[in-house]
């Protein structure tokens, strides 16, 4: 199984019953295959807070429940995580953050581990499969018995990862129902108060449990060198450095310290090889252990069992001859939009108006990269309507200012920027590109798109009507593959003062089916070589070695991608892109 299904198949013999998230690379397979299996509740979410609220109604409900997350996720649900380690739980509840060392998908990289120290829950840290599988069940134990909700924190490596597990029967949890008690669950300061201390009280009682080490295992090793690790880095230091002692800590927050000062007694050298922040390391130099990590380990990116090598190369425990040299690199092949890909074309009309664009987290950030080049800034989901609302206001944008978010996105967190926009009737363009899908983790359903994450029908949002109660008079529908229609709907939203939403109809080519209409064809002695075509970076537009004119290239189009959007056509002034002629066809 890969980590993300082994969650799922943890939480599943553990006997969850209601799972809520909302996708994020690494963690969106969780809920995917959660679904799969019988007597789970399994739901996206509009964005993380709301899946961690649902799970934590449930829980209180009575019902064993799970939250999953991408790291930044649990920023968007922070609110909520930080007072539901006061209030605690009914049925067992889990929160699973996918952390991501090394940015493969992520517009940060953030060591979730803090979370956990800064809310004062327990933390599970699984190195591989079975582990993932193992300590998603116990999370739900640990959870009730210390009334807790519990942090999993995975990364990129042991989520997407794949390794042996050994799957168990489900058990039913028993459905305790709802027990009224407002002093418990109604956060007022004087509840919080005492619940504070009732933390810090359960903090103690887990210290003194990690340190019976259920959750600790040492492997003997000489005396020279011994290891503190967690996560995946215990593989590559078992790897690398076969004779050492190792102590591999799947709970990592609270530490058991006097277990570790123990185990720290047997060794000449102490080493803590951990992925990201100084998490361990900083805490053992605090009970006064003195050991040695982020010199030799980088704090930023994946470790890997290479770069765990380097390390204790550059520590002295390895000969620099016994570390491999690096690999090849391969070529870099950047992202592209899709062949056909609704999002292209608005982006084209952007350029053209010279508007300044805050973007927005998802597939059409690419339209940042050359050569759309048309896209200035992007931060955090759902922040490009709030941050096009302070360019306005600063008065220095210098043109048209315009926000771009998918619908996906504007369901997460958008909507109150566009409630700001409105309210403070500022001067910009909202441009909602619907594709009726979340395409960038790979097609989730969300509140837009009328089905829920079995496929069963629900109702959608009416992104129009939303739009209009919240007060903004000008709202267009346009449809991206009709370059006169976008040009004239830009312009008219971009021309008007206080706030104007266009939004664009055409699905994702890939989800949920994919669209392939007829393609289309250069003739090759019409193109006249004058490339407009490619500043749509479209995939299925080709150079040949035929030149104009001797220096400019012309144009081709692999037909067996084109998905015959007529985007390309319309924008070439030639005539020279047609529907391809099909062999056999009269
Ligand atoms: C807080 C947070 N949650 C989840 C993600 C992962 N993520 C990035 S973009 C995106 C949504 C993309 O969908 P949409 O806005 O509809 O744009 P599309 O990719 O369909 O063009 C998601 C879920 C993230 N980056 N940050």
């Amino acid at each position: 199984m890969s980590g993300n299904e082994a969650v799922a198949r943890g939480a599943y013999e553990a006997g969850v019953r209601v799972a809520a998230a909302y996708p994020g690379t690494p963690s969106t397979e969780i809920l995917e295959a959660l679904a799969t299996y019988p007597s789970v509740d399994a739901r996206w979410s509009p964005n993380e807070k709301v899946a961690l609220d649902v799970a934590l109604g449930a829980s209180l409900g009575g019902a064993r429940s799970l939250a999953a997350m991408k790291h930044v996720g649990l920023n968007v649900a922070a609110d909520t995580f930080m007072t539901a380690a006061y209030v605690g739980v009914g049925g067992g509840l889990v929160v699973i953050s996918a952390d991501d060392p090394g940015m493969h998908s992520s517009q940060n990289e953030q060591d979730n581990r803090f979370f956990a120290r800064l809310a004062g829950v327990p933390l599970l840290e699984p190195a591989d499969s079975e582990d993932a599988r193992r300590l998603t069940r116990a999370a739900f134990e640990i959870s009730e018995e210390f009334d807790t909700p519990v942090l999993l924190r995975t990364t990129t490596r042991v989520a997407h990862g794949r390794s042996l597990v050994q799957p168990a029967e489900r058990t039913e949890a028993p459905a305790r129902g709802f027990q009224r008690d407002r002093a418990k669950y109604v956060m007022l300061p004087a509840n919080a108060r005492r619940r504070r201390l009732a933390l810090l009280e359960r903090l103690e009682r887990l210290r003194v449990r990690a340190e019976e080490g259920a959750f600790t295992t040492e492997i003997e090793g000489d005396s020279t060198v011994g290891v503190v690790t967690s996560g995946i880095p215990y593989h590559y230091v078992r790897e690398v450095l076969p004779d050492a002692g190792v102590l591999r800590l799947a709970l990592t927050n609270p530490l058991p310290i006097e277990r570790i000062r123990a185990f720290a007694a047997k060794f000449e050298r102490l080493f803590v090889v951990e992925e990201l922040e100084p998490f361990l390391e900083d805490a053992l130099a605090a009970a006064g252990l003195r050991a040695e990590g982020k010199a030799f380990f980088p704090r930023t990116g994946e470790l890997s069992p290479d770069v765990v090598r380097q390390g204790f190369a550059r520590a002295g425990l390895l000969a620099a001859g016994t570390v491999p040299a690096a690999a090849p690199a391969t070529t870099p092949r950047p992202p592209v939009l899709c062949p056909g890909c609704p999002h292209s074309a608005p982006f084209l009309v952007l350029r053209r108006l010279n508007a300044v664009v805050a973007g927005d987290i998802g597939c059409y950030t690419l339209a940042a990269l050359e050569p759309l080049a048309a896209m200035d800034t992007c931060i955090a989901m759902g922040s490009s309507i709030g941050m096009a609302v302070g360019l306005a206001a600063s008065g220095g944008a210098g043109g048209p200012v315009v926000a771009t978010i998918g619908d996906s996105t504007f369901l997460h967190s958008g909507v109150q920027g566009l409630m700001e926009a409105v309210y403070s009737q500022a001067d910009i363009t909202v441009l909602i590109l619907d594709n009726g899908t979340t395409a960038m983790t790979g097609g989730q359903h969300h509140p837009g798109t009328g089905a829920a994450l079995d496929g069963s029908p629900r109702p959608a949002v009416d992104l129009v009507g939303l739009c209009r109660s919240l007060g903004v008079e000008q709202i267009e529908v346009v449809d991206p593959y009709d370059m006169g229609a976008l040009e004239r709907g830009l312009e008219r939203a971009t021309a008007r003062r206080g706030p104007a939403v266009v939004i664009t109809n055409r699905p994702c080519v890939e989800a949920p089916v994919k669209i392939r209409d007829h393609p289309f064809e250069v003739i090759d002695d019409r193109c006249i070589a004058c490339q407009l075509c490619m500043n749509l970076d479209c995939p299925s537009l080709l150079w040949t070695d035929a030149t104009w004119h001797e220096d400019r290239r012309r144009v081709e189009i692999d037909g067996s991608t084109c998905t015959g959007c007529t985007v390309c056509a319309q924008l070439c002034p030639a005539g020279a892109i047609v529907p391809l002629a099909m062999v056999g066809a009269p």
